[in-house]
């Protein structure tokens, strides 16, 4: 995305309004940015004492992007001397934190500022914003909210029965306890997910031992480099040749990460076994079960246990240079795949009768994902609440805005996630470069409000329901938390990477419903 371009005709007209950013991690510095870039006058309140979102948050050991970061990192802000091509936490922490001070957006910044309630004030056209500060609560007034708050940033603990009767320290992967020291202690950890996928194996040798339940084994994509350090050449290369870093990016986007749709596209004639979509999907299938194989030569047993039964694709893929089959392989680790029946005082108790002592457990057990924008309370037209609208089937149009809630945009909304395909950050920018545009249509028409027009935004949701049909994700035999209560997927984006683009270049005036006031005028 671009620095906005406006005119000062624009820029004049946009002077009047006021923006409410919810969040400073990589979608809310990005938003803070071009808000700037266009002086628009606007405000970021974040929950945290710092910038850095999920990167802020998640500071297990072992935690690392899994979208190569010549593709996970602002367009506009390449680094060509990222030292690994899948950097820990800490480096992409530094990365965003350098982003806002070399953009000097912190001054913008309330931290430790909660967006609890928002309603829209029919009247004058705004947003009424009760935000927590540290010393109390007070009201906000803007002319628009621009949510950037994730899909996963609030933990799940899993509902267990005796989950609170355990008498050590328990936490989740999300909240990782540093003071809790797992040197010599029997360790357990509920979930099998991309974060345990990385935090087991650090763990395994420091722990006296650590038993991993698992209830669903996930896809592991073998990559040799994951933890392999970028080559000097290639930096030099992306110092030197011009232009090679975009190239490599478009590169990456196109072939590694797009190409990979049509291995897990449906066929709708599909008539093979449910394990698999498509031939194709099985063909893919075999060969990522031979690879996973071929890492516990003996071990037959455990290759059963490790190999899923749904159609690879289904749940999100986790990317696997063998750390994951050798730290399962040690004798200090054991993976039980009988259901959890209990959490006692002492330990974890399975379906098969037997009980386990520990002296900590751990919960990875991943995000409350399809609740978008909980837990806000945002009141819209009429007094609408936004929740009770959505019941569980968080829809948008673009993953952006919603009907009768005007001048609310979401970043990383409903179906703006991927499963094989990029980076969040493109759809950020993509997102963001949209809702800008969103903001020079009401400054130049003088409107007051926008929101989508119903049928436009029912159309576009029943477009997204038959592409996620088609997908791995969307099989019926998966369950994943991409689909919510309802079944429905809301979270996957089903196309590739070039709709979104194209889909949000700039908003279409007649995909809305603008208006002066309280009155729509169309
Ligand atoms: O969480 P998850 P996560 N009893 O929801 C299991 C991103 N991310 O934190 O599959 C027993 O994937 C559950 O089992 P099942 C990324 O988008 C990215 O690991 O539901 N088990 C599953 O195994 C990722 O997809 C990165 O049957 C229970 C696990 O807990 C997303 O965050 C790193 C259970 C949850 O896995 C979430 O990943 C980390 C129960 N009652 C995360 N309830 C990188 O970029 C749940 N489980 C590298």
């Amino acid at each position: 995305s671009k620095e906005p371009n406006w005119g000062e005709g624009t820029r004049a007209a946009a002077r009047r309004l006021h923006v409410l950013v919810v969040g400073a991690g990589m979608s809310g510095l990005l938003t803070a940015l071009r808000l700037e870039q266009a002086g628009v006058s606007y405000e970021v309140v974040e929950k945290n004492a710092d910038v850095g979102g999920t990167w802020l948050e998640n500071s297990y050991p072992g935690c690392r992007v899994d979208s190569s970061n010549h593709i996970y990192s602002y367009s506009f802000e390449p680094n060509h001397f990222w030292p690994q091509h899948y950097s820990t936490q800490p480096v992409l922490l530094d990365y965003f934190r350098g982003v806002a001070d070399r953009y000097d957006l912190k001054k913008k910044i309330r931290f430790d500022t909660v967006a609890e309630e928002m309603v829209w004030d029919e009247t004058r056209g705004l947003w009424n914003i009760r935000v927590r500060t540290p010393t109390g609560s007070e009201q906000v007034e803007a002319n628009a909210v621009v949510t950037a708050v994730g899909q996963l940033n609030r933990p799940r603990y899993p509902e267990i029965k005796g989950r609170e009767r355990f008498a050590g320290p328990t936490f989740h992967s999300a909240e990782w306890r540093h003071d809790v020291d797992l040197s010599g202690k029997r360790v357990a950890v509920i979930g099998t997910g991309a974060s345990a996928y990385q935090f087991v194996p650090e763990i395994a040798g420091k722990v006296a031992s650590l038993t991993v339940f698992q209830r669903t084994p996930p896809w592991g994509f073998p990559v040799a480099h994951y933890h392999e350090d970028v080559p000097e050449g290639m930096n030099w290369l992306m110092e030197h040749v011009p232009f090679y870093d975009k190239w490599y990016r478009f590169w990456m986007f196109w072939m590694v990460t797009d190409g990979l749709l049509p291995m897990v596209t449906a066929d709708p004639n599909w008539a093979g076994p449910p394990i698999a979509v498509s031939e194709l999907n099985l063909g893919f299938r075999q060969m990522i079960a031979s690879a996973i194989a071929v890492q516990a030569p003996g071990r037959p047993d455990l290759v059963e246990k490790v190999i899923p039964t749904y159609p690879i694709g289904g749940k999100r893929a986790l990317l696997d240079n063998g750390v994951w089959m050798a730290a399962l392989q040690r004798d200090n680790v054991e993976l039980v795949t009988d259901p959890i029946a209990e959490i006692t005082e002492v330990g974890i108790e399975t379906a098969d009768g037997k009980s386990r002592e520990f002296d900590v457990i751990i919960y990875a057990t991943g995000f409350h994902a399809s609740r978008f924008l909980w837990p806000m309370k945002i009141k819209g037209r009429g007094g609408a609440d936004l929740h009770e609208t959505w019941a569980g089937d968080a829809k948008a149009y673009l993953g952006m805005t919603i009907p009768h809630f005007p001048n609310l945009f979401m970043i990383y909304g409903p179906n703006t996630n991927i499963v094989v395909n990029g980076s969040i950050i493109f759809f950020s920018e993509c997102s963001v470069r949209y809702i800008i545009g969103c903001l020079k249509l009401l400054a130049e028409t003088g409107m007051i409000a926008m929101e989508p027009r119903q049928d436009v935004f029912e159309a576009f949701n029943t477009r997204i329901d038959e592409g996620n049909r088609l997908m791995a994700w969307g099989a019926p035999q998966v369950t994943s938390w991409y689909k919510n209560e309802t079944g429905r997927v809301s979270q996957n984006w089903p196309f590739a990477l070039v709709d979104y683009w194209r889909a949000t270049l700039a908003p279409d005036p007649n995909d809305f419903v603008l208006s002066r006031s309280a009155e729509l005028v169309s």
